[in-house]
């Protein structure tokens, strides 16, 4: 049989990377099986236009996975391919938290033939043997010999065949720099960030989240062996291409377990599999100084941390109080002195906030070492402690915010605040941390830390930047490139004059915090 897997577009951003649910679905199938892969966010395509695609390759069953903001476009494509006659299975966060909505039990339209619930590992296997003899069955859940619940052991990892899988559609390098790359020759004509998972859960229970109620408590890990054994392939792949390949953990807390946190990272040093990596780890756990050695050797370049807010209240009102503000400024050092940095996460429209909280945050950021800030308002996913208690206190204005979904709007009453003073500090925060002279300071604040790491930050920026501001093809891009013309004529004049620099491996000199603003704490804002 044939099968399509289609991962619909987020609506915002182009995705930086793959979906990892797909090539790994792709993997478990069974040779019998043909699996095809689209993600829209690096394939637009019309509702019309996939149906046609599917029925002229004659796909039978589609598998769909979204996130809760890109629900409403995954449901509608799926109801285009079921009116033309094709079978729908849709799994992901989503429609586990939501499987009546997607199977039209809750009043609503049917958009799913079937939905997998939670982690799809072992069901996968039945639900392609189901469908293939015409017995789809409506929900499909991993459950053990005793009919118990169950989650798979990731000791079993299925082989993701990177080395040989297309991946043309999730080059990183703009179209129009390509020729200009393959004409001098450089190892930059396709850039790759590829995702692995090392291990999954989180035990932590962050109210907004919704990690712990998916993955469960419980966590389990890959053997290092097998992890090692990917990223050398990524290597031989990427020295085979003559392009890049970067790795983005995407284990919701890298280091949850230290201890095997920090086996694994001397396994991939021992067995000399760095690439430059990114994974996400909880401030609290970047405490311990080996473990921060180790990140940095193996080749850890940026670690995405959820800070979150600077006010503990804030914290602790969403049940984060195991990480602490007073410690954030030691912790970013910590990373920065080994030219590892972070990519900070903020949530305004928290209880304790109030109007201001963008120019506070902004003040903070600029004195610790540069970090590339994202900002969003506190959303409440279906599912989580967070949206029990505001549909308990009447405070949910939109309480399926995901059918009809607005990026950055709120859907739900502030306690401090209104709605559109909290949109107004994200744009605020955005603002302030991506002007052309925030970028300046930043890159200021760099300037003795390898060129190499210069010219990650440089790129970095203008890349997070997009999440927020719209910056699509070539003109987006030239537009930005002159807004930040004096950054980018600093650093080339740097990088002529001293590349590459002092050693890259532990940096001794600590960047310097950000320079104050000129004329004030929160930056101006030209050319945005
Ligand atoms: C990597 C990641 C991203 C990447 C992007 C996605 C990518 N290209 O991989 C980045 C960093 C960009 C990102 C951004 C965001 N993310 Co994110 N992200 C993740 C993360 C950490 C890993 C995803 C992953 O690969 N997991 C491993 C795979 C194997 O698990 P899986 O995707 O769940 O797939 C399994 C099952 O769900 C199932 N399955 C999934 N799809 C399908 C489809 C079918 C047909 C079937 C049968 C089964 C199936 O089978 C798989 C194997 O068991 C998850 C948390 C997590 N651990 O999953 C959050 C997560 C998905 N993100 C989340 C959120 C909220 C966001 C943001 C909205 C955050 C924000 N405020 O900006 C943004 C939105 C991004 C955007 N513009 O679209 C939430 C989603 C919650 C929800 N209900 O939607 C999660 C769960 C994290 C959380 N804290 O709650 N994210
Ligand atoms: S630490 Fe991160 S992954 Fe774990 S529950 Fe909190 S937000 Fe979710």
């Amino acid at each position: 049989m044939k099968i399509l897997l289609y991962n619909p577009d987020n609506g915002v951003t182009r995705n930086f990377m793959p979906h990892l649910w797909m090539f790994l679905l792709q993997a478990l199938t069974p040779p019998s099986h043909e699996v095809l892969l689209i993600d829209g966010n690096t394939k637009p395509m019309s509702d019309a236009a996939l149906v046609r695609f599917v029925l002229a390759n004659g796909i039978r069953l589609v598998g769909i996975g979204a996130m809760t903001r890109m629900i409403a476009k995954a449901y509608r494509v799926a109801d285009a391919l079921r009116a033309a006659g094709v079978l729908v299975v849709m799994g992901g966060p989503h429609v586990t938290a939501m499987p009546d909505e997607a199977l039209g039990r809750d009043g609503g339209p049917r958009h799913a033939d079937a939905v997998a619930l939670g982690e799809a590992d072992a069901t996968w296997p039945s639900i392609m043997e189901d469908a293939a003899r015409g017995e789809l069955k409506e929900v499909y859940a991993s459950v053990d010999a005793l009919g118990q619940p169950s989650k798979p052991d990731l000791r079993q990892y299925p082989q993701i065949p990177w080395d040989s899988l297309d991946l043309d559609q999730f080059n990183r390098i703009p179209g129009f720099l390509r020729p200009l790359m393959d004409h001098f020759r450089t190892e930059w004509g396709t850039f790759h960030i590829v995702p692995i998972e090392s291990g999954r859960g989180c035990p932590y229970g962050c109210e907004f989240c919704t990690v712990t109620g998916f993955f469960g408590g419980s966590i389990r890990f890959r053997s290092n062996q097998s992890i090692v054994e990917e990223m050398l392939r990524l290597k031989a792949r990427a020295r085979k291409t003559g392009g890049q390949i970067a790795v983005f953990f995407v284990d919701d807390n890298f280091a949850i377990d230290v201890k095997r946190a920090k086996a694994l990272l001397r396994d991939i040093i021992a067995a000399g599999a760095q690439l430059s990596w990114v994974g996400q780890v909880s401030a609290n756990l970047l405490r311990d100084e080996e473990l921060v050695d180790l990140i940095a050797k193996s080749g850890g370049r940026w670690i995405f941390i959820g800070l979150e807010s600077i006010d503990p209240a804030n914290l602790a009102s969403v049940n984060k109080n195991f990480c602490k503000p007073s410690e954030y400024a030691a912790v970013l050092e910590r990373l920065a002195r080994r030219n590892v940095y972070a990519i900070a996460s903020f949530i305004f429209g928290l209880d304790h906030d109030v109007p201001g909280v963008a120019e506070r945050t902004l003040k903070q950021i600029g004195e610790w070492p540069p970090v590339l800030p994202v900002f969003g308002q506190i959303t409440p996913f279906p599912c989580t402690p967070l949206y029990t208690r505001l549909e308990q206190a009447g405070r949910l204005t939109r309480p399926r915010h995901w059918l009809d979904f607005a990026p950055f709007q709120m859907a739900h009453t502030p306690l401090r605040m209104t709605i559109p003073e909290v949109q107004r500090e994200v744009a605020q925060a955005w603002q302030g941390s991506y002007s052309p002279a925030a970028t300046r300071r930043a890159l200021a604040a760099l300037q003795h830390a390898p060129v190499p790491y210069q010219i990650s930050h440089l790129v970095a920026r203008l890349f997070f930047r997009g999440i927020y501001f719209r910056q699509k093809g070539a003109w987006g891009w030239l537009g930005l490139i002159a807004r930040n013309w004096r950054a980018i004529f600093r650093l080339t004049r740097n990088a002529r004059r001293n590349w590459p620099g002092p050693e890259t491996g532990d940096r001794r000199n600590v960047p310097q915090p950000l320079e104050p603003a000129e004329g004030g704490t929160v930056p101006s804002v030209p050319g945005f």
